[in-house]
């Protein structure tokens, strides 16, 4: 497998709410870490280890724009700097919101306030969101290593491994470790320890880069072209629900999103059976298929579940699949509840290749918090992986 991975995502550090204390947060650089000595220890997989150059940093901003409102972009890039400024917040400290957004009939037109104290809750959702010194970075590394990841999937990209080694050899899945993950964010609001949506810009990236064959029209922007007829399905795997993922494209007909998640868990307020898409006859209706599963299962019960979603990916015949690909699934997690061992992610990894063995895929890292146990679940969910490929 080739993998992908960027030491600027490791400067994001911050803090979350335990009970009433604030704790270092569980999503740490020290699960990348872990992951990254277990792959190099393995052996077994083709371990990049990029830096996102200035202007691939610069293409991700742009990439990020079709996701996330300018305003929202702008906010999490320089609102570390500007309570550092204003003696908010100690250079090692994190920023996190006071008071979030309400929703009430007399301010459907809400602005962001002017008060750069007010402003973290009006671009948040929950406090799993911090932002410290360097986060900005790691925030564009992570995001990039998604975008990277698409483009060597892309039959003509420059850097696609078809380019060096012939058609037979070129890349069918690429594993992106994003740090931090993206399922949970949307157009303009953090929360779940989530940014910029990683797997919607690997999807924004396939749109704005695939060869003309591919393209139907063009946008009026020279520099991107826009694909309508490509189809993506996005298998989410994270014990959690990607509420971010789920809103971006509930409304688009040629992206498939399938949950399997932790019945009534974070993010509470999403991941129900009945959020199907728009009402019909919108094209988008069937859409978005939820698999809440209940607290506690067992990996057969999972297994029960995963073939429903494996059959509505392939039914969708999709142009690549998206994983997001959380291990917070695993029994010991401290924020997952499901009875999912070691053993069972090279099963959970066989399954989800065979069932969908043509289709390119880019799989980005979400969750999992048991950070010694990180690696061996990973090597093998990528192991059955591979088997069935
Ligand atoms: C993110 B992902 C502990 C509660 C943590 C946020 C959970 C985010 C999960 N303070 N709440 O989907 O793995
Ligand atoms: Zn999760």
């Amino acid at each position: 497998m080739i993998i992908l991975h960027d030491e600027d995502t490791l400067l994001h550090e911050t803090v979350e709410l335990l009970g009433s204390k604030l704790i270092p947060a569980f999503e740490s650089p020290s699960r990348i870490k872990a992951i990254v000595q277990s792959i190099n220890h393995s052996g077994k997989h083709d371990l990049r280890t990029i830096t996102a150059s200035a202007a691939d940093q610069t293409s991700a901003v742009e990439l990020a724009k079709a996701t996330h409102s300018t305003g929202y972009l702008s906010h999490i890039q320089h609102v570390f700097k500007q309570w550092l400024d204003e003696g908010l917040v100690e250079e090692h400290g994190s920023v996190l919101p006071e008071c979030f957004r309400l929703h009430n009939t007399a301010n459907s037109k809400l602005k962001p306030p002017k008060d750069t104290f007010a402003r973290p809750g009006y671009y948040a959702f929950d406090m799993s969101s911090g932002i410290s010194q360097h986060s900005w970075r790691a925030i564009i590394a992570s995001a990039n290593l998604a975008v990277q990841a698409a483009h060597l999937l892309l039959p003509t990209s420059p850097t696609s491994a078809s380019a060096t080694n012939g058609d037979e050899t070129e890349a069918k899945s690429v594993l992106a470790l994003c740090r931090p993950p993206g399922h949970h964010c949307s157009g303009q609001q953090a929360g779940g320890y989530c940014y910029i949506n990683n797997i919607a810009l690997a999807i924004t990236t396939f749109r704005h880069f695939s060869p003309p064959a591919q393209k139907t029209r063009r946008t009026s922007n020279p520099h991107f072209s826009s694909t309508s007829r490509l189809k993506f399905a996005i298998l989410d795997l994270d014990f959690h629900h990607g509420n971010g993922t789920q809103e971006l494209f509930y409304g688009d007909p040629n992206v498939l999103y399938v949950s399997i998640h932790g019945e009534d868990e974070f993010p509470y307020y999403t991941g129900a059976a009945s959020e199907t898409g728009p009402p019909a006859p919108d094209p988008a209706h069937g859409t978005n298929l939820n698999l809440p599963l209940a607290t506690g299962s067992s990996f057969d019960e999972y297994l029960r579940k995963l073939h429903v979603a494996l059959q509505a990916v392939r039914d969708f015949k999709a142009d690549y699949l998206l994983v997001s690909l959380g291990f917070d699934t695993f029994h010991l997690d401290p924020l997952g509840k499901f009875d999912i061992r070691t053993e069972n992610y090279k099963v959970m990894g066989w399954q989800v290749r065979s069932a969908l063995r043509d289709i390119p895929g880019v799989i980005a890292l979400e969750g999992g918090y048991v950070v010694d146990r990180l690696g061996e679940n990973l090597l093998n969910f990528l192991e059955g992986w591979e088997i069935a490929e």
